[in-house]
């Protein structure tokens, strides 16, 4: 039988392939206070730190280093071999879906390796370092560049389609979040309302973990592969 599934992934999902997560012990956050660099005011009040923490971990990212985890393959492999449709929404800003071949992929929370002008708006692919000299690459704008991140207080992004899925969807799995951060936290609820089955896949029970019907811990590498063979196999 076709079936509709929707995916929310976070740090977890990425740990193994080396990148940190937000708040756990050895953290990205242990070393920078949320407020200080994921927020607009703290962009507007400390740019140059901001771009340092951005292009650090974009430099992670293109320095041949990380790369997908038996997790990010699961999750592809289960969205070309499912008899139905499946939108994978991301919280992370990295491109470790896409290198392991998944296609339909949402960055609600933005994509590390593009910056937004603010003086035109324009969203341009950005490998390289990102500081308060770097001009637009369309409109030519000098200092106007920012990551094409969703900080505290900002809209998520593709939150239509993300609606529209949850309330068609069948299943609903969440991979490796902490259920700390809103919207992100309450897809469970309304997928569960819509009549989805939910289930979280997480190395601890998350905050919201009491709003799933079923709980696989462990790690993303181990616990995503055997349930993606469980649903094929369906
Ligand atoms: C493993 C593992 C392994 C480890 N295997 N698992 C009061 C109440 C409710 C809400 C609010 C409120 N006050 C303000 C709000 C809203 C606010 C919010 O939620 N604040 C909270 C702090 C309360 N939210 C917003 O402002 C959002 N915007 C918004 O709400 O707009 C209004 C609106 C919504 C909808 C429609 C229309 C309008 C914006 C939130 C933006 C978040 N941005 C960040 C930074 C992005 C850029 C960047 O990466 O730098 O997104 S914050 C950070 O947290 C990042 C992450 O995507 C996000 C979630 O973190 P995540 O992924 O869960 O990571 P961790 O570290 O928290 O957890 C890791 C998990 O992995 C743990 O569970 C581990 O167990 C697990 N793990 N190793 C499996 N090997």
């Amino acid at each position: 039988m076709a079936r509709s599934i929707v995916i929310l992934t976070g740090a977890g999902m990425s740990a193994e392939s080396g990148i940190a997560t937000f708040r756990d012990s050895d953290g990205l956050w242990e070393n920078h206070r949320p407020e200080d660099v994921a927020t607009p005011e703290a962009f507007a009040a400390d740019p140059d730190l901001v771009h340092r923490f951005y292009n650090a971990r974009r430099r992670q990212l293109t320095d041949g280093v990380v790369a997908p985890n038996a997790a990010h393959v699961a999750l592809a492999r289960l969205e070309h071999e499912l008899d139905g449709d499946l939108l994978l929404v991301t919280q992370n800003i990295d491109d470790l879906h896409e290198r392991a071949g998944s296609a339909n992929v949402l960055h609600m929370h933005g994509e590390l390796l593009r910056s937004r002008c603010r003086a035109c708006d324009s969203v341009s692919e950005f490998r390289g370092d990102v500081d308060a000299s770097t001009r637009c690459p369309v409109c030519g704008t000098e200092g106007e560049m920012r990551p094409h991140v969703v900080w505290f207080g900002e809209i998520p992004l593709g939150m239509d389609q993300i609606f529209t899925a949850l309330e068609r969807c069948d299943v609903f799995a969440a991979v490796g979040t902490s259920g700390n951060v809103y919207p992100a936290a309450g897809f469970v609820q309304m997928a569960r309302a819509a009549g989805a089955h939910t289930v979280e896949l997480n190395l601890e029970p998350s905050w919201v973990n009491t709003d799933f019907e079923e709980t696989r811990l462990g790690p993303a590498g181990t616990v995503v592969p055997q349930w993606v063979d469980e649903v094929l196999g369906a």
